[in-house]
């Protein structure tokens, strides 16, 4: 048995943020029903094709184990198959542009006259306030939940980042909020709103750089790289480069072979519990007992000379050995992996978090497994749907239509071919 088995989630999600959500609510055993505009279907299986007429990487590798059913929600007998979908199911999940589901006929109000212990769950790019219209993508929510103004190098542009934040990282709120909200309705019987903002979400995982705005209010930040270059801080938090968000310095350096892999680098953390194990392993013993380095404070202002000394080793060095050396002495170090490497990488296989799946027209294909485990609801990852592949069957076994008014609804043109 799964965690979420018997949970019917009626998917009105579409690109990443909606669809990352209900894919972690699937592998946890969830009945997800994705709901796509016939012949047309989530805009993602057409995007960055890289097999002609075959469904995307982009909408394969974020619609695992997921039923597709094709219906128009507009016209008058797929939003009387839509209803009969409402009462049916525990979790409407949607990230439409604002006011979409309202335009065709499904406020949260008449959700609720349908099924009042249904929960329906939204991702918007804001919440509330002067932008709730806005359309959002994943950059935009970066730059808006203060991801970009803190991510970069000093005097340089705002950067994103490449970890999808604003998209997956919403997902994931928000099938927080939903499991969180079918535990409340075991007690409460009824069902609720859950909505997540890219915005908020964005923030959230920014929290540590809003602390940090409260203490530059007060002073330097001192463990950020510009202090021991003497370059003044403004107002706001600045971008910190490679720096470690937390209290101990840390820096990106060469390993052996920079010259021509671009991903030979470690990432490697001054801990100041590691401090003498560090000593010895660069070779400066001498550092251990000699006041401008012995203390974590001492180092602030010679960040520079410090990561220049523990480069000159770690340059001598590949990334792999850097770790093999560094673990045992508990001095936390981390190679730059390739998503090249991180593909071929057997213990991610053997996790299930890299997983190998097989697509009737795409083939074989990598893809990400679960990133969470539970020990009693394994997850088996299991192919995306073809566009309504399985229309006909939700029609019958999920809303007893007979074979008859099947035949109706296909006439009506609502649910494609
Ligand atoms: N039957 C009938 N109509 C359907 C349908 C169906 N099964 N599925 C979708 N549609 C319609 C919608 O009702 C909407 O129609 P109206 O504009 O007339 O109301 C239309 O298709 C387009 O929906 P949309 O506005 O959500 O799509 P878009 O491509 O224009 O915008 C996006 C995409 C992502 C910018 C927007 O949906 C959005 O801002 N979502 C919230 C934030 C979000 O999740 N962003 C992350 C996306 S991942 O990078």
């Amino acid at each position: 048995m799964k965690a979420l088995e018997g949970i019917k989630i009626l998917d009105f999600t579409h690109v990443q943020s909606g669809p990352t959500c209900t894919q972690l609510l699937a592998w946890f055993g969830a009945d997800v029903i994705k709901v796509e505009r016939p012949g047309v279907g989530d805009a993602t299986r057409g995007q960055l094709r890289d097999i002609p007429d075959v469904d995307s990487l982009y909408f394969t590798m974020l619609n695992h184990n997921k039923r597709s059913i094709e219906l128009n929600g507009k016209e008058e007998t797929g939003k009387t198959v839509l209803e009969r979908l409402v009462k049916t199911c525990d979790v409407l999940v949607e990230n439409f542009a604002p006011g979409a589901l309202d335009r065709m006929g499904f406020s949260w109000e008449r959700i609720q006259e349908l099924n009042p212990r249904m929960i329906m769950a939204s991702i918007k790019g804001f919440g509330p306030g002067p932008y709730a219209d806005c359309k959002v993508y994943e950059n935009v929510a970066q730059c808006a939940g203060g991801a970009a103004s803190t991510t970069g190098f000093v005097g340089e542009l705002p950067t994103v980042t490449g970890a999808q934040i604003g998209d997956s990282g919403t997902g994931l709120h928000l099938a927080f909020g939903i499991v969180t909200a079918l535990f409340q309705r075991e007690k409460s019987g009824k069902g609720q709103r859950v909505t997540a903002a890219m915005q908020d979400g964005v923030l959230n995982l920014c929290r540590v750089k809003l602390r940090d705005q409260q203490r530059i209010e007060r002073g330097p930040l001192t463990e950020y790289s510009q202090y021991g270059e003497d370059i003044p801080f403004g107002e706001a938090v600045p971008r910190a480069g490679n720096d470690s968000g937390g209290g101990q310095p840390g820096r990106i350096l060469k390993c052996k072979g920079w010259e021509t892999d671009p991903d030979s680098y470690t990432y490697f953390i001054t801990q100041a519990a590691a401090w003498k194990n560090i000593c010895d392993v660069i070779g400066k013993p001498e550092w251990k007992d000699d006041p401008d380095f012995a203390t974590p404070k001492a180092r602030l202002p010679r960040l520079n000379e410090m990561f220049g000394a523990i480069e000159d080793w770690t340059v001598t060095k590949t990334k792999f050995e850097v770790m093999e050396i560094c673990n045992p002495l508990n001095i936390p170090v981390g190679p730059i992996l390739s998503m090249k490497e991180i593909a071929a990488e057997q213990s991610l296989r053997d996790t299930g978090t890299v997983v190998e799946v097989d697509h009737p027209t795409r083939g074989k294909y990598l893809s990400v497994g679960n990133p969470v485990k539970l020990s009693d609801s394994p997850s088996e990852v299991l192919r995306s749907p073809l566009l309504g592949e399985h229309t006909d069957e939700i029609l019958s076994d999920v809303l007893n239509y007979s074979d008859e008014e099947i035949k109706e609804i296909h006439a009506s043109g609502a649910v494609g071919k």
